[in-house]
């Protein structure tokens, strides 16, 4: 079992991403499932791209996404992808896509295929403030877990996508937002990454079934 996890490097004029520090700290082997890690561009143009170098590289079982949900409080593990661009801040190329699909013709939307409810459960017994969120937004991390779960699709690995909050240090800059520190992030991480070596997806076949 492989898994390639993958963080967005900085956005919005922010010099540091949590995504990205997470994924430059993660053990290279979790049990007997190895684990690559990479950076992402937060950009429409760039980041899908940089997953097809990535997996071409890794050929992985599975492939994590992972950015930043500033505001969030929790860990969210995203369900959803939708076939939808729609920015409201500019990417790292300076891009605005409003009103776009992500492939023309595509399904509405994709599932992740990972054991969200297995591993929201996991972290909250290990302490970490974690839920399954229903958006990913549209701006970039969206654009990626869509395009990666096309891929996914096609290409027969499973994948998801999570978001993180602030780390401290920024959430210090934004008066009162939630913050998440880099080693708690990085255990959700890994136990993510667990819990779907153990385990299928949990949506349709085993709907409430996580025990
Ligand atoms: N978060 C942004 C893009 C890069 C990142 O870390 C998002 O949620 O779309």
């Amino acid at each position: 079992m492989k898994a390639l996890v993958l963080g967005f490097e900085p956005f919005n004029g922010d010099v540091i991403n949590p995504a990205a520090e997470a994924v430059t700290r993660l053990r290279s082997a979790l049990g007997s499932m190895g684990v690559s890690g990479g950076l992402l561009p937060t950009s429409f143009a760039r980041a899908l791209p940089a997953l097809d170098a990535a997996i071409a590289q890794a050929r992985p079982d599975i492939v994590l996404g992972v950015g930043l949900a500033g505001g969030r409080s929790a860990l969210s593990l995203e369900r959803i992808a939708i076939n939808l661009d729609e920015a409201s801040i500019a990417d790292n190329d300076g891009a605005v896509p409003v009103g776009l699909p992500i492939v023309a013709g595509g399904p509405a939307a994709y599932f992740a295929t990972l054991p969200l409810r297995a591993a929201a459960a996991a972290l909250r017994a290990a302490g970490l403030p974690a839920s399954i969120s229903n958006t990913a937004g549209t701006f970039v991390c969206n654009h990626f877990f869509y395009g990666l779960m096309h891929r996914a699709a096609v290409q027969g690995f499973r994948g998801g996508f999570l978001h993180v909050p602030y780390l401290p240090q920024q959430a210090a800059r934004h008066g009162g937002a939630p913050s998440m520190a880099i080693e708690h992030i990085v255990q959700g991480i890994e136990i993510v990454l667990a819990v779907a070596a153990e385990r299928r997806e949990d949506i349709v076949a085993s709907e409430g079934a996580v025990s």
